[in-house]
């Protein structure tokens, strides 16, 4: 290990470190100071220890693959726990566990728990280095895996220390719970994937994390810090924590417009926050300041403003692809550690619908070996890539802007076959936040009428730290706390016509959406009401370079008055489950839509 540490004399993390290190009995602690020597020499520990495995430097410069334990490869929601002192303010959504209980059930697994390993203290900051919209964490470890992930997706170290100060931080702890006896062998992906516990105390502002070493379960920074300790923080002190990519829209005349947007899982999030105009759109250009996570605040001008807190991208990748995704596939060419994909011959990466021809042969995220007929997949389907933002060749010169970028739209999308207009735009905020609330996706993609809804709220299911009913009054809240309010608008990429094709021809050209959602907000183009909210008319739409009629663009507007009245309905199910939190506007709104349908 490099012998560069960092040091600070914040006298409350001086005695947790302490404390943690008689609890968990480590052999070593390392405190990081973030430098690239010390990444160097953990990936080189990690290269040793069967965990990482150099990829071919001449293809992948400074790139690294790892294989997790196949019992290891996502977040796991039913050990996901909210402990806040009330069950009530955890939700029926949450899982709840009384704070004192769950800290009693953790003791036991966290004694000697780091037996024959290192204890990793890293201080981390979410959002740019001293920005008054950023937090600083430190996150306590046993896994090095975790250590170098984080210097990735999040600004660690020393300089983090600096501006701490004597100041409070965010507490995350966090093991693989997979102590070494003397003498035992270690194993490439150590984890206790028996006993996994994923715990938020969102009153003490702590997060603490045993038996997994993947992703969001042990990365603690990015949805249980990012998301569940920062919306209470959000709520509490007036400004959002959201699941939300941003981009910044510039039109030809150089004005840049900024929309943040939530989308469930698999409805393209990151190919919009990563957008490449087509042909029809020249001089238009799509900014990335985030792909995942947006903290929105109040600023002195009177508009909200956001940040991406997070440095880096934790994206899945299969399905990524120079043809659906080239910004992506050009931010990890170097310095990116891949997780449970594939290994071609030639020591490179490879998984599914990465190119149109897979390789004749190539070792699977299992380590066995793998040829496109042998029926299994080369990449897990969680498999991911974790690469710097700061390499992606369309980040916005703004990402790192300590005061955030000014936000003038929401976007809410999913994935409805039959009834949802290609965009739309809120009546007015309440009716906006209704749109987020009922977000929701079919479980499959399903043609027939009948597809079962998934509801999402603003895509925070899994991630709100608090009660559901109580978050979407929040949002309500916000209408008072800005005068220049974001516009909201729903969007679906994915209505079909009856014989079961794509109306819309694909994520490429959704340009032509955001460029009528930019035009509403800067007040450059009209719109029609209908049920829905306001929508845009054939002509409002820019169609250069593109063939599409009118007759086509109607069906994928029109409002089927059945299955509406279906969907609307079957909101409903969402409501009840929130129970007595439901603010009365969610109602009220759902039940004046449903009698506008009948
Ligand atoms: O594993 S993460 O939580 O970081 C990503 C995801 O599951 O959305
Ligand atoms: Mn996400």
């Amino acid at each position: 290990m490099t012998s560069t540490q960092a040091n600070t004399t914040n006298q409350k993390l001086n005695s947790w470190i302490k404390e943690i290190k008689n609890l968990c009995k480590p052999d070593a602690i390392h405190i990081c100071d973030g430098s690239q020597e010390e990444y160097d020499s953990l990936c080189e520990e990690l290269v040793e220890a069967g965990t990482f495995i150099r990829l071919n430097p001449e293809l992948r410069p400074g790139c690294f693959l790892s294989r997790s334990d196949p019992r290891d490869v996502a977040r796991v929601e039913d050990r996901t726990f909210i402990c806040s002192e009330k069950e009530i303010d955890a939700g029926s959504t949450n899982n709840w566990m009384d704070p004192e209980q769950m800290r009693s059930t953790l003791s036991p697994l966290f004694e000697a728990c780091m037996e024959g390993r290192t204890m990793y203290v890293i201080p981390f900051s979410m959002g740019p280095l001293g920005s008054d919209i950023a937090q600083i964490g430190v996150q306590i470890t046993d896994s090095p895996y975790v250590v170098v992930s984080m210097r990735i997706m999040a600004r660690i170290g020393q300089k983090v220390l600096d501006i701490l100060g004597d100041d409070d931080y965010i507490k995350c702890l966090h093991s693989i719970g997979a102590p070494l006896a003397e003498g035992q062998q270690d194993v490439a992906w150590p984890c206790n994937p028996d006993n996994r516990y994923i715990v938020h105390f969102p009153e003490a502002r702590e997060v603490i994390s045993y038996g997994s070493g993947y992703g969001g379960n042990a990365l603690l920074g990015k949805k249980c810090v990012a998301l569940r300790i920062a919306s209470v923080m959000a709520r509490d002190e007036g400004w959002l924590a959201e699941h939300m990519m941003i981009v910044g829209v510039e039109s030809p005349d150089g004005n840049k417009t900024y929309v943040a947007g939530a989308f469930p899982s698999a409805c393209g999030k990151t190919n919009l926050a990563m957008l490449i105009p087509p042909k029809g759109f020249e001089g238009w250009k799509v900014h990335t300041v985030g792909d995942d996570i947006a903290w929105i605040k109040p600023g002195a001008d009177g508009r909200m403003h956001a940040i991406n807190p997070e440095a880096g991208y934790f994206g899945v990748a299969p399905g990524t692809s120079m043809d659906s995704n080239p910004a992506a596939m050009k931010t990890m060419e170097k310095n990116s550690i891949f997780t449970n994909v594939g290994l071609t011959d030639d020591g490179d990466v490879w998984w599914e619908d990465m190119s149109d021809e897979p390789p004749a042969h190539l070792i699977d995220w299992q380590g066995n070996d793998w040829t496109p007929d042998c029926g299994r997949k080369a990449a897990h389907p969680n498999a991911r890539f974790t690469a710097p933002a700061s390499q992606c060749p369309s980040v916005d010169p703004e990402w790192e802007n300590p005061n955030g970028v000014p936000i003038s739209a929401f976007l809410f999308g999913g994935r409805l076959s039959t009834t949802f207009p290609l965009v739309y735009q809120s009546k007015d905020w309440d009716h906006g936040v209704y749109m987020g609330a009922t977000l929701g996706s079919e479980a499959t993609a399903a043609a027939e009428n009948q597809a079962a809804i998934r509801r999402d709220p603003m895509a925070m299911l899994p991630f709100c730290g608090y009660n559901m009913g109580d978050y979407w009054k929040h949002w309500l809240s916000m209408k008072d706390k800005v005068e220049e309010l974001p516009v909201i608008f729903r969007v679906n990429w994915f209505r079909k016509a009856e014989d079961g094709s794509w109306l819309w021809p694909g994520f490429g050209q959704n340009m032509r959406v955001l460029q009528w959602v930019v035009n509403r907000v800067n007040g450059k183009v009209d719109a029609t009401e209908s049920i829905y909210g306001n929508v845009p008319k054939y002509d409002d739409i820019n169609w250069n370079g593109l063939a599409y009629d009118q007759a086509t663009f109607e069906e994928l507007m029109a409002v089927d008055t059945a299955n509406s009245i279906r969907e609307v309905e079957d909101q409903s199910e969402m409501f009840d489950k929130i129970g007595d939190q439901l603010p009365e506007e969610m109602k009220a709104i759902q039940q004046e839509m449903l009698a506008q349908l009948q």
